[in-house]
């Protein structure tokens, strides 16, 4: 079922654009349904992060994957032994929509992999999944026959059957590991991961916090158990770490503290201008290596293309509850947030008289916008998010999909990770008076002159 005729069978006449009036209040009846309107807290379910350990020589704090984990490491005779099984999972994108996928050890991404630059690691990969798979180390520098290309360097790996890599991770960096057998099924459906190896000495300033971020998209039709693997375009589904806001956990940090932000994308097709507000970051290192100081340049938003990872860092200055995102508007949408009948501007007064004698309280929904339509609780399909977002400290906050929340405090280790920002008297904005404005010079009448 595409976007098109889901909209239909939401029961909306003439798409997404139509509702009643009664519904658009439909946020404050106690019988709205799970998920809907002003329901779920960001981050809601996840765990709260555990106390930084250090990972690495010189004092290097672990990476914390939000919403996923790192992968066990054993050492056995000097060498790091894991263990991925690339298999399918249920998988939850945020509450109201689960679908099945392919993952490692239980999650999209799969876990992040974390090492020092010199261990030797061996990892076993158990293939769970119907078809053949293999994984191959994204960035890595090792020898020809561990790098992971089905026919090319390895035979497939068959199902139930399990094969063993082995290489020393020579560089330090931010890598990524994936499937490369039916690249195009097995990376939509999610058999990706993360792949961080610390320096054996500290690069650059020592960083307080060290995350990653793993952007990934999915077209899973309004109800249906599956991402589309076939898909070319038209993703619906945008996550960080494999969830949506509003189910993305927040990333709490201290202010003044350095932070880092490891941020990677394998997805299918889309590149991502992943946006940070309230500071201005470091483009400090890239899945090819370090950026050498003098070559680092200040940014607020960093493209994050298929197949790449980037490493950002900060010093956050002003506490708060900061937006992250991607800057693609429809990658902050969930489905069915575009496709639809352009309503904007539509002058619909003579439809509405006309749809009011026989549904009572009609009105053509789009016309002046589409803000406000995720917090109502329209009919919809189940295991489906249209035009999801999420609770706010003010209102719903309209933005869903690849968003998450930077959050400022002075003191992150006793904060509550869901916990909102407290906002000093006198520092948000608000209504203007009238009197302010005239005192101001400024025409508090719509459309009238400043100074007038
Ligand atoms: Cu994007």
């Amino acid at each position: 079922m595409d976007r098109r005729s889901f909209i239909h069978a939401g029961g909306l006449a003439a798409g997404a654009a139509l509702l009643t009036r009664g519904l658009a209040h439909a946020q404050e009846r106690p019988d709205a349904p799970p998920g809907a309107g002003a329901a779920t807290p960001p981050g809601a379910g996840a765990a709260t992060p555990p106390p930084r350990r250090v990972a690495a020589p010189g004092g290097q704090p672990a990476v914390v994957t939000p919403n996923g984990s790192t992968l066990p490491l054993r050492v056995v005779d000097g060498v790091k032994v894991g263990h991925l099984v690339a298999g399918p999972l249920e998988h939850e994108f945020a509450p109201g929509l689960k679908s099945e996928v392919w993952g490692y050890n239980g999650s999209t991404p799969g876990p992040t992999i974390e090492a020092v630059e010199g261990d030797r690691l061996r990892i076993y990969v158990t293939n769970a999944l119907p078809e053949a798979t293999t994984v191959h180390w994204h960035g890595l520098v090792l020898p020809n026959g561990m790098d992971g290309v089905a026919g090319l360097n390895q035979r497939p790996i068959p199902p139930g059957e399990t094969y063993v890599y082995e290489f020393v991770v020579r560089y330090p960096g931010t890598y990524m590991y994936h499937s490369h057998f039916d690249e195009m099924t097995q990376i939509a459906l999610g058999a990706v991961g993360m792949f961080v190896v610390h320096p054996k000495r500290p690069r650059g300033p020592r960083v307080d916090r060290d995350f990653v971020l793993m952007a990934h998209e999915w077209k899973i039709n309004a109800g249906a158990r599956r991402p589309d693997p076939n898909a070319m375009s038209d993703f619906n589904v945008l996550t960080f770490n494999g969830k949506a806001f509003p189910a993305t956990a927040p990333l709490l940090v201290g202010r003044g503290e350095r932070v880092r932000i490891r941020l990677g994308n394998l997805g299918p097709m889309d590149h991502h201008p992943i946006h940070l507000h309230g500071l201005s970051f470091q483009v400090t290192a890239t899945d090819g290596g370090y950026v050498p100081e003098s070559a680092q340049y200040p940014e607020t938003t960093v493209l994050v293309a298929v197949g790449s990872t980037r490493v950002i860092e900060f010093v956050p200055e002003e506490p708060g509850d900061w937006a992250v995102h991607c800057h693609m508007t429809h990658h902050t949408m969930m489905q069915m947030g575009h496709g639809l009948p352009n309503m904007v501007g539509a002058d619909t007064r003579a439809l509405d008289r006309r749809m009011s004698r026989v549904m009572p309280d009609y009105m053509t929904m789009g016309t002046t916008g589409m803000g406000g339509m995720g917090e109502m609780p329209m009919p919809v399909p189940a295991n489906s998010l249209p035009m999801r977002g999420g609770a706010g400290p003010f209102s719903y906050i309209d933005m869903g999909g690849m968003f998450t929340i930077l959050k400022v405090r002075d003191a992150p280790d006793r904060a509550d990770p869901s916990g909102w920002y407290a906002h000093p008297a006198g520092t948000v904005a608000g209504p203007a008076t009238a009197e302010r404005m005239r005192a101001d010079g400024i025409d508090p009448a719509p459309g009238g002159k400043p100074g007038g």
